[in-house]
């Protein structure tokens, strides 16, 4: 294993159990512990996110960079590409999560031409893929950044000038590239820029259909290169663009839903749900309820402030409503759990980056165990179908059967009289979730 880049770091980090006080060593996380029936890794398929983790510079709107980067010190920028992926590819190794995720322009510049661009994508790609298979680590999702240029300013596939539709267009032509050469089982689209900042000069609808068609489009070109994977649109409400288009889950299946759109599923990121006004597990619940929950960034945003603060997810609780939920649905088979998380401005150490992610893997390990145990209960599928029963019998099961009428239900509301009120018992739920949380052995 090379010591290039994180010297201190010496040995891949390892499982020590909750005992332990080795702040380089999961407490949780045993990958090949085996939970209902599959390893951790297998469930949990942790993804290390290229650009917050090995781009990120610790800027914010006040200040400019606070990291220094050993890899970012070339003046070249194809050479700071390499050293850069030579760098993840130690940390990742170091670290044992077994996936990773990039944009185009994190790994490879943007060129002076749309060629140049291609061709320097290729040439880090080449070496990204060697390193794969001398590592193992392998990709999760690729997606393109089409919001950093500034001829993105106004959108990408939904700019009001084609021209711009249609860079965005060779970005993602080359980043579909790049994920079938890596073996990727997903690629993104995430909105950036593709929402609006005031009404009066824009066109909703048009541009709009504009990214339908753009995914159309996408879906056509990833079939003809035999990408095997699936399309995933991460919903964000806000940020960069006032109004973005894909607000939360349930926007995102309205719209798909009436562009006629079924080969996309969904990747849910804590801290745009909850800048959406809803929970984490909220969002993934009604992706997952749709048949459409495909991929998860895990992080967490911060109550005190109201932007996306993409901190590492450390809540426990977070991490059980997102395991019980993707258990529920039988896994997630092409998508996983991608650490969409930055390290705080003043952790400038190369070790704040592994105590940041043994402590998001050690707390989604968490949530899986825990999850299990509530599963194996039949914890929660106890409260829903008390709380249901009525749906299975009688009247309940005529509405749901499509034999009811309201006629009918007059009825029976004349006959069966008042309702018995019966309590929600939400202290006593929260109570018990917190005796699986506690009491986890
Ligand atoms: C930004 C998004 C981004 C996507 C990938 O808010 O979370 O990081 O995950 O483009
Ligand atoms: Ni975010
Ligand atoms: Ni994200």
């Amino acid at each position: 294993m090379p010591d290039r880049f994180f010297p201190t770091v010496t040995k891949p980090i390892a499982y020590e159990g909750p005992e332990s006080d080795n702040p380089l060593a999961f407490k949780w996380y045993d990958a090949k512990r085996k939970i209902a029936g599959k390893t951790m890794e297998q469930h949990l398929k942790f993804a290390v996110c290229y650009w917050h983790t090995f781009k990120g510079t610790g800027s914010d709107p006040f200040g400019g960079a606070t990291f220094e980067r050993p890899w970012d010190a070339s003046s070249d920028p194809m050479q700071r590409a390499a050293d850069t992926m030579d760098a993840a590819f130690e940390f990742m190794g170091k670290l044992g999560a077994p996936y990773w995720c990039f944009h185009d322009r994190d790994i490879a510049p943007e060129g002076a031409t749309v060629a140049e661009s291609a061709a320097n994508l290729e040439t880090i790609v080449a070496q990204a893929k060697a390193l794969q298979k001398k590592t193992g680590v392998k990709l999760l999702w690729g997606t393109a950044n089409l919001f950093s240029h500034a001829r993105y300013a106004h959108g990408a596939s939904t700019n009001p000038d084609p021209l711009v539709f249609a860079h965005a267009c060779a970005q993602v032509r080359h980043a579909l590239d790049a994920t079938v050469a890596l073996g990727g089982t997903g690629y993104v689209f995430w909105g950036g820029r593709e929402g609006y900042s005031m009404l009066g000069n824009t066109d909703m609808k048009q541009e709009q259909d504009q990214f339908a068609r753009f995914l159309f489009m996408a879906r056509e070109y990833a079939t003809k290169i035999g990408f095997k994977g699936r399309f995933f649109i991460e919903p964000k409400p806000k940020e960069p663009s006032t109004h973005q288009y894909d607000v939360d889950a349930a926007t995102v299946l309205g719209f798909l839903h009436s562009h006629g759109i079924d080969f996309v599923d969904l990747n849910i990121e804590n801290n745009h749900a909850t800048l959406a006004g809803h929970t984490f597990a909220h969002d993934l619940m009604v992706a997952s309820q749709a048949g459409r929950l495909g991929s998860l960034d895990v992080n967490r945003g911060n109550p005190m402030l109201g932007w996306d603060t993409d901190q590492f997810p450390t809540v426990v609780e977070d991490a059980v409503w997102a395991m019980h939920i993707i258990l529920d649905q039988g896994g997630l088979k092409y998508g996983g759990l991608n650490f969409d998380a930055k390290v705080r401005r003043g952790s400038f150490d190369l070790e704040d980056l592994f105590y940041a992610h043994i402590g998001g893997m050690d707390a989604f390990a968490r949530g899986l165990i825990i999850a299990d145990r509530m599963r194996q209960d039949g914890f929660r599928a106890k409260t829903l179908a008390t709380r249901y029963a009525g749906w299975k019998k009688g009247f309940g099961a005529e509405v749901m059967q499509g034999k009811a009428t309201l006629e009918s239900g007059e009825a029976y509301a004349a006959k069966a009289g008042e309702p018995k009120r019966v309590s929600g018992r939400e202290e006593q739920f929260e109570n018990v979730m917190n005796q699986y949380i506690y009491n986890c052995p």
